[in-house]
């Protein structure tokens, strides 16, 4: 072994057994890489983000110096909460084969453990650790009080890896990191302004493209920003969004409330009242709402003064609005009434876990797409999406997005240019073809974006010249209820079929079908929250009566089977 690279060994085990006595486990902490990465009170996150750091230093490294990215939030979580997340360099999820590796790095309860962790993983990985290579990390996080100590401790783990680069790009919302490092391993531009006039941009091009009869609808949007960094970015761009009069609430300003309280995209899902801030004046409003890191998105409005009720628009809403529109355009493209004579060979898939609504899955079904079910979490939704030319996925819960197949995007291109010289008998269908290439460039492929999806959002609202009502009654959701059960040990249940079966403990589903058996439209699954020390129950049916029975007998039964 050349002397060299011996001591470059050597500096590299020294590193990484300094950074892990800098920043000990705390006895007794256990730390799990979920639906959402590692998530706990902030104030006892650094050894776990020190550890996530040299995680991403060395998923870059054994991607050949490919940037990967590392978001510091606790997403919709409490304030006091936070919590670290890896993105690959196609500014997708970590890959889950790492999981298991990360949870051990996580654990390793002392500074020796964690270097022989460290080097066998590189060993069986083929990680060339301590020799020439490179690595980049891009650093990213939300406005938490948290944030600046847990950035300095991903620093200090990114440190760790000789040849590792730390590039932190400052106070961002979750779905522009990942769109960073996805853009800088494209070896386009990357920065936060690029971000910015690719979306105001694309979002442009979408009004250009509205059809004239249909311009002047509702311009008027309120939005809660959660008082996170989504309600301060947008502050950031309205004023360039001609065609949208958008007013900012909980917009993390001095004094205009606490992150996620009381507010943002789960409180209105989930409580499915109007957030902090909104009162009797915004009556017949169309509103959003985004989550604290600006990844997730739902649509409201209040109806009546008399209460706070709101109608909600959910993500299963927002999926079957896109999904309407792009099989709408992909219509036009092939038929152009008839007179088409190129066409496209694009596969439209859509992704939903079991908590879709049904009745937006029958809506999908009626339109004859393609739907299909992962287990909850949007590594497994994201994944699934990527088999289709043009994929959408949507969370209830208001994260998703669409993502198009390079094949697809180069076909359109073409396309274009062909159509561009055959005016005017082709335009209707070079417009569907502008729209589509405006739709991939305006939604955020690398993960659900609140941003992103609300300026689609209101571009097709604009293009179909639809009001919120109408949009309201695409269809009407089931009654629904979710409930959560504290339990000793939640990973004693094990499920099947995209978490709609419970496989063990044994004798549970059978329970769940002779409850669900009972009422009309019935439907119930159960299965551990990634994110939360819960079993979730999840039912519906056709009354909120009956939802909120089937999902209460159900919960019992949880109860006295795992105590
Ligand atoms: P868990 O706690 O695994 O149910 C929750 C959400 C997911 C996802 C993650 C990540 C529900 C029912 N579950 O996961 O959809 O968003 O958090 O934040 O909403
Ligand atoms: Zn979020």
């Amino acid at each position: 072994m050349a002397a060299n690279q011996e001591e470059q060994e050597q500096e590299q085990r020294r590193r990484l057994l300094a950074v892990a006595s800098r920043f000990p486990l705390p006895s007794g902490c256990r730390f799990s890489y979920g639906t959402a990465g590692f998530r706990a009170d902030g104030a006892t996150m650094a050894p776990a983000v020190c550890r996530a750091g040299i995680l991403a230093a060395l998923r870059s490294v054994k991607l050949a110096g490919a940037a990967v990215g590392i978001v510091i939030t606790a997403s919709h979580n409490p304030f006091g909460d936070n919590g670290v997340k890896i993105a690959d360099p196609d500014g997708g999820m970590m890959a889950q084969h790492w999981e298991p590796f990360a949870d051990a790095l996580t654990n390793a309860p002392d500074p020796d453990a964690l270097l022989q962790l460290v080097l066998q993983f590189c060993r069986d990985e083929g990680i060339p650790l301590g020799s020439q290579h490179t690595a980049q990390v891009l650093l990213g996080r939300d406005t938490r009080p948290t944030g600046a100590y847990l950035l300095d401790a991903a620093l200090q783990g990114i440190n760790a890896i000789v040849g590792a680069c730390a590039i932190d790009m400052g106070i961002l919302t979750t779905p522009q990191l990942h769109w960073m490092v996805r853009s800088k391993n494209k070896g386009v531009k990357a920065s936060e302004s690029d971000y910015f006039m690719q979306l105001i941009g694309s979002f442009r091009r979408m009004l250009e493209l509205v059809p004239k009869d249909k311009i002047g609808g509702e311009e008027k949007l309120i939005v809660d920003g959660a008082n996170g960094i989504g309600g301060v970015k947008l502050e950031q761009i309205k004023a360039e969004l001609s065609g949208l009069d958008i007013n900012v609430r909980n917009s993390g300003k001095e004094g205009e409330g606490i992150l996620n309280h009381m507010c943002g995209a789960d409180f209105v899902q989930k409580e499915r009242v109007t957030p902090h801030g909104f009162s009797s004046e915004d009556v017949g409003v169309r509103c959003a709402s985004l989550d604290g890191d600006a990844d997730r998105l739902v649509y409201f409005r209040l109806p009546s003064a008399s209460d706070n009720r709101v109608d909600l628009v959910d993500g299963d809403k927002i999926l079957s609005l896109f999904a309407l529109f792009i099989r709408e355009q992909l219509d036009i493209v092939n038929n152009n009434g008839g007179q088409a004579n190129k066409s496209l060979s694009a596969r439209l898939g859509i992704v939903q876990t079991a908590y879709a609504n049904g009745a937006s899955t029958q809506f999908l079904k009626s339109l004859g797409l393609e739907v299909a079910f992962t287990p909850t979490g949007v590594k497994y939704l994201h994944k699934r999406a990527l088999d289709y030319d043009i994929g959408i996925y949507f969370e209830a819960n208001g994260h998703g997005t669409v993502v198009f197949s390079e094949d697809l995007i180069s076909q359109l291109e073409s396309l274009s240019n062909e159509l561009a010289s055959q005016a005017p008998t082709g335009s209707a269908q070079r417009h569907a073809v502008m729209r589509l290439l405006a739709t991939s460039q305006l939604i955020n492929q690398a993960v659900g974006d609140a941003l992103s999806g609300l300026l689609l959002v209101e571009a097709i609202l604009q293009y179909k010249g639809w009001s919120f009502q109408n949009w309201c009654e695409l269809y009407s959701d089931l009654p629904s209820r979710q409930l959560k059960v504290k339990v000793k040990d939640r990973s004693v249940i094990v499920t099947t079929d995209a978490e709609t079966k419970v496989s063990q403990p044994s004798g549970l589903q059978e329970l769940i079908d002779k409850e669900t058996a009972n009422y009309t439209h019935g439907r119930c699954f159960v299965r551990p929250s990634g994110t939360e020390d819960v079993v979730r129950v999840y039912a519906e049916a056709s009354t909120q009566v009956e939802a909120d029975s089937l999902a209460k007998s159900v919960a019992h039964h949880v109860e006295r089977i795992l105590g």
